[in-house]
């Protein structure tokens, strides 16, 4: 409860903020995007995890709100960086399956990008697959109206708690993020990993454009790629950073 409060407080104080971590085409070295990252600054000056508070915002009914600023605010910067000539990027927002489930869901979309301009088409949702898994006839239905409103989906954490293949199918889902942990396995040629292998030869199958997370250094770079991988993000290529030093990276890395 004392953790909720302060969760609240530091949302109002303005102590909540985005950071972006660059996407990268895997054969091209350039950026496609970035995912937007929330990060809790406490008052000792560090950086509280979001795996730790994102549930405490859920049970507490904030994410709702927090969710919405999330969104417009990554929005805003999105805008920001097409004005700065950024034209083919792709803005990945993270999504919790409780704003998922809200009713309001699909109209905070809409008025994210009312409110701040931004192409549907360059914004991309990131949601889990626990969220993608347990109630499948809201998923269908809200999965085509983000469509609809024009939004890419992401299914974050890929292969870390999937029930059914035949059925990601019927989604309409644009792409698969494999999960840090089986990238992690990658560790030498030979061995690879067979989950990682396997998401990139279903988003193949499936049509579907695959991104590895947590790349961390060139040898997980160069068997992503063998393995036909398109796209990644991870410490290799950029850490998450500050959105005022966004615009000096990307134009530094092109
Ligand atoms: O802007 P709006 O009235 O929708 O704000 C809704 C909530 O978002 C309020 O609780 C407000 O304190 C919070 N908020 C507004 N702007 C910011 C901001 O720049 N940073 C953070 N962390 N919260 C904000
Ligand atoms: O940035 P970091 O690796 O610490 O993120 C940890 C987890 O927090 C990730 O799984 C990420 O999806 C989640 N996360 C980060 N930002 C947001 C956000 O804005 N909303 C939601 N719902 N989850 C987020
Ligand atoms: O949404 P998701 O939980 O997948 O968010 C990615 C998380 O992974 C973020 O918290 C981000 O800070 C973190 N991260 C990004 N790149 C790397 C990396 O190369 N290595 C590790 N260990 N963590 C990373
Ligand atoms: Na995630
Ligand atoms: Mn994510």
């Amino acid at each position: 409860v004392r953790m909720m409060h302060a969760l609240r407080t530091a949302f109002e104080q303005r102590k909540l903020t985005l950071v972006y971590q660059p996407q990268i085409n895997l054969s091209t070295r350039k950026v496609v995007g970035a995912e937007a990252l929330l990060r809790w600054c406490g008052d000792d000056g560090q950086f509280i995890r979001p795996d730790v508070f994102i549930p405490i915002a859920e049970n507490s009914g904030l994410i709702i709100e927090l969710g919405a600023w999330v969104l417009r605010t990554a929005c805003e910067q999105l805008v920001e960086l097409r004005a700065r000539g950024f034209v083919d990027f792709m803005m990945s927002v993270n999504v919790s399956q409780v704003q998922f489930r809200h009713p309001q869901f699909l109209t905070m979309l809409r008025l994210a990008l009312e409110q701040t301009g931004a192409p549907a088409e360059f914004v991309e949702l990131e949601i889990t697959e626990s969220v993608a898994m347990d109630d499948p006839a809201l998923l269908i239905t809200t999965l085509d109206q983000i469509k609809l409103i024009g939004m890419s989906i992401a299914i974050d954490d890929f292969g870390t708690g999937f029930s059914s293949l035949s059925y990601l199918q019927q989604l309409k889902v644009d792409r698969l993020k494999i999960d840090r942990a089986f990238v992690n396995e990658i560790t030498d040629a030979k061995r690879g990993s067979s989950i990682a292998e396997m998401i990139i030869q279903l988003g193949h199958n499936l049509d579907l454009t695959v991104i590895a997370e947590g790349v961390e250094d060139e040898r997980q770079a160069d068997i992503l790629t063998r393995l036909g991988c398109p796209l990644a993000q991870g410490y290799l290529f950029a850490r998450p950073m500050a959105p005022e030093l966004l615009p000096g990276w990307l134009q530094q890395h092109d």
